[in-house]
């Protein structure tokens, strides 16, 4: 641990203020560059004690940095965990004000939604699906505090890592009747395909990104809860959205999910 415990409240109270305010930032390395990775999940999750303390919930958890598109697109190269709270939820199909958001973009994601509680560390795809109860497509809504959407590994972790939205579909399945690796993922903007990808771009398996999370917990003595909706991270690059667009992911044997965007 590199900063004091002074210091990271007061980084995650300017990041949670700049959320609040829909106001982007500088992205914290740049003042404080001796800031560790364990430092930056501290962060973040001070940022979690005070959306609860004004009374949000915790929706569910999220991988992000899963695929080598989202890596390459971001530059940054390691897996990392957020939180989502249930504010973030978007209806599907629902109309969404970019006007609430900074910088918007929108991806799309494998859902798991879990029914016991899975502890690290050695957990795997396997058990992740035994301990499944469905899976859906979902389209995450990021939208980074910082400023031009850039960040290093450790800013973005304190940054709750772009967490804003998620939508998750209505059609949801057994998991252990699809074969999660070869799901045909189809993602349009405005009636145009902008990006196409499958199940296994996201660790081999979006299961193994669950797996991951249970045991990046494990590190930090948790557990994943007992009912537990986890987005497994982007499958294809993120897109940017605007007043007017209409997203649609078609994910195979999920049914479509979709938002429009307005002013
Ligand atoms: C960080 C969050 C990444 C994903 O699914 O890869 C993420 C970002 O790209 O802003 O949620
Ligand atoms: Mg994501």
């Amino acid at each position: 641990m590199a900063l004091t415990v002074d210091v990271i409240e007061q980084l995650a109270a300017e990041l949670d203020a700049a959320h609040q305010e829909r106001r982007e930032i500088v992205k914290i390395t740049e003042n404080q560059p001796a800031l560790d990775e364990k430092d930056a999940y501290d962060i973040q999750y001070a940022i979690r004690r005070r959306r609860l303390a004004r009374g949000h919930r915790v929706a569910g958890l999220k991988m992000g940095l899963t695929s080598r598109a989202k890596m390459k697109q971001m530059g940054v190269e390691k897996p990392i965990f957020g939180f989502m709270t249930e504010d973030f939820a978007l209806a599907p199909g629902a109309e969404v004000p970019v006007g609430r958001y900074i910088h918007p973009s929108v991806e799309p994601e494998i859902v798991f939604v879990t029914r016991p509680a899975l502890r690290g560390p050695g957990c795997h795809a396997a058990s992740v699906l035994a301990a499944t109860d469905f899976v859906a497509a979902g389209i995450e809504l990021l939208d980074s505090r910082y400023r031009d959407f850039k960040f290093d590994l450790n800013s973005v972790i304190a940054d709750n890592t772009s967490a804003a939205g998620f939508a998750v579909g209505d059609c949801v399945r057994d998991a252990r009747e699809l074969d999660l690796a070869t799901l045909g993922v189809v993602f349009e903007k405005n009636g145009e395909i902008v990006a196409v990808g499958a199940g296994a771009a996201v660790l081999g398996n979006p299961a193994a990104s669950v797996a991951m999370l249970a045991n990046m917990l494990a590190e930090r003595g948790e557990e994943l809860p007992a009912g537990s909706m986890l987005l497994t991270g982007g499958i294809t690059e993120a897109i940017a959205v605007a007043p007017g667009d209409h997203v649609c992911l078609r994910v195979q044997n999920l049914g479509p999910v979709s938002l429009r965007f307005v002013p």
